[in-house]
């Protein structure tokens, strides 16, 4: 359509491979990488790549996987197969439906599908790509919307997660920079993240969440969650953890998220920001219950950038992929300083103009609907920043 600028004083990054798209976790999985062809659709039909260096990504080698993950698990990702993984471990052919005891995490959530390996090495390749991009100052802000996927653990796949790109690229960013501030603006809450930089003060994790133990996945992340208890542990107050109710509304998690990233990085000083964008927390996602907007998600995103700190931004959940294209497409503009000139009709030609016709042909769709009611109340959202206020305080100085 129109061709957009490049932004004034700063360069943004994106990061991507076809070869993450294609890729199914199977027929009924919500985990649909499709979401990132619709995505790419709308961002190159606003002609949004003008503005930014495009960077066709490379897979991530054995050794840098191996930077965060156990040497065996990354093995067992590597030669595993649907067709293998039963004479491999026999023991998993249990139930009737498929297996469902434990090897390094596989089960429903986490199934061998073919093309496992090629799936997670690339986009764990873009986010440390990415990452070298903000380390050497090629680029101010890094995008990778196929990553971010926050659950993976050492020697363990969890909630649709492999391989964590965001830790990977976080131990990137700690070859240069001093204090990484990483912020979690998924539905759920990034566990695996939170537990590879628990004991550090050079990574602070923040994430907002649904909290219901034993009930919403993962069950972690209360408030009085906040790193180590011993006084002599570095990591000691360096995690925050925001658990929210159902039915969040655009005004409320705004106002919370201002008022829990501000003093946060007034008082940390983060010399690089990592922001994780999963679009479940959209209202109408099918997996997530709050009830944001296209507008109330991306303000997360234009706050952070204001503070002008370098910053790599990653996907991570999303389970209605219109509304995840929305949501990332929208997100792109705000990074690269478009978002008060695109034209909120969809554009007229653009691959897949069809998907997006069930909320009508526009970027911004009312999302927020009836589905969920607000369960957080005024004094939900004030207990949580005076804690957090209050936790800010022992860091200080
Ligand atoms: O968005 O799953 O509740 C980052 C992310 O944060 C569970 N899993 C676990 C605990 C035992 N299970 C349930 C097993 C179900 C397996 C298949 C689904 C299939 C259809 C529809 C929904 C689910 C599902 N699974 C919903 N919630 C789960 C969670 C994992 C959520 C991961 C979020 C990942 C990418
Ligand atoms: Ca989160
Ligand atoms: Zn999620």
């Amino acid at each position: 359509e129109n061709e957009i600028s490049r932004p004034k004083g700063y360069t943004v990054s994106w990061h991507h491979n076809p070869a993450v798209e294609n890729h199914h976790f199977g027929q009924t999985h919500p985990m649909k990488p499709w979401r990132l062809t619709l995505t790419k659709s709308l961002v190159l039909s606003y002609g949004m790549h003008t503005a930014m260096d495009t960077y066709i990504s490379r897979p991530a080698s054995r050794d840098e996987i191996a930077e965060f993950h156990k040497d065996e698990y990354v093995e067992f990702l590597n030669v595993v197969t649907p067709q293998n993984i039963y004479e491999m471990y026999p023991e998993l052919a249990t139930g009737p439906q498929g297996y469902t005891s434990s090897i390094f995490g596989v089960g429903e959530d986490c199934p061998i599908f073919d093309g496992l390996y090629d799936f997670c090495s690339n986009y764990a390749g873009a986010s440390i790509d990415a990452a070298r991009k903000l380390v050497n100052h090629q680029s101010d802000i890094a995008i990778n919307w196929s990553g971010g996927l926050h659950h993976a653990k050492k020697a363990e796949a969890s909630g649709f997660c492999y391989v964590n790109d965001i830790v990977l690229a976080i131990l990137q960013l700690l070859r240069y920079h001093p204090r990484v501030l990483y912020i979690d603006i998924d539905v759920h809450h990034g566990d695996g993240v939170e537990q590879a930089f628990w004991s550090t003060d050079r990574v602070m994790c923040v994430s907002f969440h649904k909290y219901d133990k034993e009930v919403f996945f993962p069950g972690t992340g209360p408030l009085d969650s906040t790193g180590p208890l011993h006084p002599d542990n570095p990591g000691k107050n360096y995690t925050i953890n925001v658990p929210l109710n159902d039915g969040i509304d655009d005004e409320g998690y705004a106002y919370l998220f201002q008022n829990v990233i501000e003093p946060t990085i007034k008082v940390y000083r983060p010399t690089a920001i990592v922001l994780q964008c999963g679009a479940d927390s959209l209202g109408h996602d099918r997996l997530g219950c709050f009830n944001l907007n296209i507008r109330g998600h991306g303000n997360c995103v234009s706050f952070v950038k204001s503070f002008h700190i370098p910053m790599l931004v990653v996907g991570g959940g999303g389970y209605t992929p219109r509304n995840v294209a929305r949501a990332w497409a929208h997100e792109t503009s705000i990074l690269i300083g478009a978002d008060k000139t695109l034209n909120p009709a969809l554009p007229e030609h653009m691959p897949y103009r069809e998907a997006f016709r069930r909320e009508g042909l526009t970027l911004f769709p009312n999302l927020s609907g009836w589905r969920k009611e607000n369960m957080n109340t005024r004094a939900d959202i004030e207990r949580i920043i005076r804690h957090v206020r209050e936790q800010l305080s022992y860091i200080r100085g």
